[in-house]
């Protein structure tokens, strides 16, 4: 069982997408641990986007990511990090494939709709900038037995 941060970016909150993206994590059958609506400190998403430090796109991404609202979720399950990454689609938006979230509604690599923990050790850091341990939820759904 893994758990995977997954966050509607200002844009899919702009947009009204938080319903649309969330259904289809829940569609394929993941988990959803926790849930909030929230505004990014200057603190928050310099910690979560480290590895972009320097990049030329780095200034714009944090401007952005703390613009407005996000919806910060935790999904689990089996593989969630890689289902996640694949309900999601490739950065590059003119990569990402039509049925992913991203191929279907994002125009602009630089407004990509929506985040997902690209690892492990990725997912448990960026569990613990975004949320504290006591808001996460342990629970179990009787149709996991028929997935
Ligand atoms: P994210 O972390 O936001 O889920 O996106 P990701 O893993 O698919 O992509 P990542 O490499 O982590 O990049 C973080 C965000 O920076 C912007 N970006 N722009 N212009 C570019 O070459 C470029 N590369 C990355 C994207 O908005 C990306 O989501
Ligand atoms: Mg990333």
């Amino acid at each position: 069982m893994e758990r995977t941060y997954v966050m509607v970016k200002p844009d899919g909150v702009q947009r009204g997408l938080i319903g649309e993206i969330v259904r289809r994590f829940e569609n394929k059958g993941l988990r959803l641990a926790a849930a909030k609506l929230m505004t990014v400190t200057p603190a928050q998403a310099e910690r979560h986007y480290q590895e972009h430090v320097g990049k030329p796109f780095y200034p714009d991404l944090m401007k952005f990511i703390t613009s407005g609202p996000v919806f910060a979720m935790v999904w689990e399950g089996d593989s969630a990090i890689a289902l996640a990454r694949k309900l999601i689609g490739k950065t590059d938006v003119t990569e990402a494939a039509p049925g992913t979230i991203r191929g279907d509604f994002a125009l602009h690599t630089n407004r990509n709709l929506v985040h997902g923990s690209d690892s492990p050790e990725s997912a448990e850091r960026e569990i613990g900038i975004f949320f504290a341990p006591e808001e996460l939820q342990s629970y179990s759904k009787a149709v996991e037995a028929w997935m």
